[in-house]
């Protein structure tokens, strides 16, 4: 079943990375050509990954026969910072402030990586807690700096950054949420609908964020405040 999950994934991140491609290569103003070329290149890292575990590989089964994808952590590792610099760069953020999102998420996924990979499961746990703690201060930034900055560069786009901030927080909590639900902390449900429920949040997460990041451009624009 996983594997079905993973093929459905790999189209819709071949078919994003080729849409968000295409208009990246035909976009007219500067802006337009950067967010488009990040969510190219996002959606294009995750088909390359999704085609590694759609043929069966980028896992391991341990002596307890609890499968661990680790090559999830390398899409994550290398797509969420572009994910962020899409969302800082719609947001004019500062310098400072992008390099603390950039940092804690690395932390989050690093030590992510280390609560998937141990096999202790109390130790595990305390890891996800870690981890979550990183989540948990880059949540912080999005609802405090982020929204303050962005609304100080274009006070007429406040609704567009009260908007794009919720659907971003509300994805992004559901990761480790999906994780204690899976093999890997509670283990209240299989492998199946962890590949389901992680497929569905990334299709969302790049795909469909992608269209939204657009749609945040284009109201700016509307709004009279492209730079
Ligand atoms: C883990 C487990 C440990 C605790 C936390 C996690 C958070 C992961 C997140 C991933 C986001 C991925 C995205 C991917 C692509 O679109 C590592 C699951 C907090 C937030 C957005």
């Amino acid at each position: 079943m996983a594997q079905t999950w993973y093929w459905i994934g790999l189209v819709a991140m071949a078919v994003g990375s080729g849409v968000f491609g295409v208009a990246a290569a035909r976009a007219p103003e500067r802006r337009w050509q950067i967010l488009w070329t990040l969510y190219f290149f996002i959606c294009l890292i995750a088909a390359v990954l999704y085609l590694v575990m759609a043929t069966g590989f980028g896992s391991y089964v341990s002596a307890d026969g609890t499968k661990t994808t680790w090559v999830r952590y390398v899409t994550w590792f290398t797509s969420t910072p572009l994910l962020l610099l899409a969302l800082t760069y719609l947001g004019r953020s500062s310098m400072p402030l992008v390099a603390s999102l950039l940092g804690a998420n690395a932390f989050m996924i690093a030590t992510g990586f280390v609560a998937t990979i141990l096999p202790e499961d109390a130790l595990s746990l305390t890891w996800w807690a870690i981890s979550t703690g990183a989540y948990v201060a880059i949540a912080w930034a999005f609802l405090g700096r982020y929204k303050r900055e962005a609304k100080a560069a274009l006070p007429a786009s406040g609704a567009v950054f009260d908007r794009i901030v919720l659907v971003h927080l509300i994805l992004w909590t559901a990761y480790p949420v999906v994780w204690m639900l899976s093999p890997e902390g509670l283990d209240l449900v299989g492998d199946g609908p962890e590949a389901l429920m992680f497929t569905i949040l990334d299709i969302a997460a790049k795909v469909g964020f992608g269209f939204l990041a657009a749609n945040s451009l284009r109201q700016i624009e509307q709004n009279g405040e492209a730079a």
